[in-house]
C-alpha cells in the first residue's frame, strides 16, 4: 500500500526557532481541523489480542532499511485480514466505527471501508517522513491505533512557510488516532523515529502513566481507512 499511496510535500526540517510555534497534544483531543486523539481507547487485553496477531504475522518478514523514495524507513508491514480473536476484532470494529461516526457527511464520502487492516512495524530509528494519503484511493479517514511505544505523529500544513505551526500528537501505547478533514489533506503527517521523538516528548511535561513518555521504541500502528470515492481496492486487492 505504503508504495502508491502517498503524495509527498517537500517540507524544511524543523528548526530551534520553530519549536515554539509547536503544539504538543497530550490529552484526549478533538481539534475542528481534523484530528481526534483517545488515549486508552483499547484495553490492555484488546491490545495484546492484537500485538500477538501482529507478532505471528510480521513473523519472519524481514525490515525494510527504507522505501524506495525514503519514505518510510525501518519497517515491515502487512495486512491484516481475518481476525479470529474476538478482542482483536472488537478493538477493529470500534476503530472504524468511532472514525467513520466522526466523519459522517463528509462531502468525500467513499461508498464503503477497506475490509483489511494495515499493520505497520517500525524500529526504534524507524519513521514515516512527512506525506498526504493518496486523495482517490482513499476516503475521508484514517484512524491508527497506537501500540507497544510511545510516539509522534506530527502535522504540518502543507507547503507551509518556515514559522507555521506545527501539531504533534503525542501518542501513547492504546491511543487511537483519526485524521480527516484538513488534517488529513492540507497537512502532511508523519512519525518521528527515536531521536526526533526524545527532542520532542519533554514538551509534554509529564509524560504519561509509566513515566517513560520520551521513549520510542519498537512500534506497530494497526490502521484502518475507508476507501477513496471510487472504490477503488488497489492493485494487489487489499488496499
Ligand atoms: O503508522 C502510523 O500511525 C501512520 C501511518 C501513515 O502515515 C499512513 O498510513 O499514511
Amino acid at each position: 500500500m505504503l508504495a502508491s499511496a502517498i503524495k509527498r510535500c517537500a517540507q524544511p526540517l524543523l528548526t530551534a526557532s520553530q519549536r515554539s510555534l509547536q503544539t504538543s497534544l497530550r490529552s484526549n483531543t478533538r481539534l475542528d481541523q481534523g484530528l481526534e486523539v483517545i488515549h486508552d481507547f483499547v484495553s490492555t487485553e484488546e491490545a495484546n489480542a492484537l500485538l500477538e496477531l501482529a507478532d505471528g504475522l510480521l513473523n519472519g518478514l524481514p525490515y525494510e532499511s527504507s522505501h524506495y523514495d525514503n519514505y518510510i524507513r525501518g519497517y515491515r508491514e502487512c495486512g491484516l485480514t481475518a481476525i479470529h480473536d474476538s478482542h482483536a476484532a472488537e478493538a477493529v470494529r470500534r476503530m472504524r466505527v468511532t472514525a467513520w461516526d466522526l466523519t459522517e457527511g463528509a462531502w468525500r464520502r467513499g461508498h464503503r471501508l477497506y475490509p483489511h487492516a494495515q499493520l505497520i512495524d517500525l524500529l526504534p530509528e524507524g519513521g514515516i517522513a512527512p506525506h498526504r494519503d493518496n486523495f482517490k484511493l482513499f476516503g475521508e479517514f484514517t484512524a491508527g491505533l497506537n501500540l507497544t511505544s510511545s510516539a509522534v505523529l506530527r502535522f504540518r500544513p502543507c507547503g507551509a512557510e518556515d514559522d507555521a505551526e506545527v501539531i504533534d500528537a503525542l501518542l501513547r501505547p492504546r491511543t487511537l488516532y483519526v485524521m480527516h478533514a484538513a488534517m488529513r489533506w492540507e497537512y502532511t503527517h508523519e512519525v518521528l523515529d527515536a531521536e526526533a521523538t526524545q527532542d520532542v516528548w519533554p514538551l509534554a511535561g509529564e509524560g504519561h502513566s509509566s513515566g517513560r513518555g520520551d521513549i520510542r521504541g519498537r512500534r506497530i500502528s494497526v490502521i484502518v481507512r475507508d476507501m477513496g470515492q471510487s472504490g477503488f481496492l488497489g492493485s494487489d486487492g487489499l488496499w
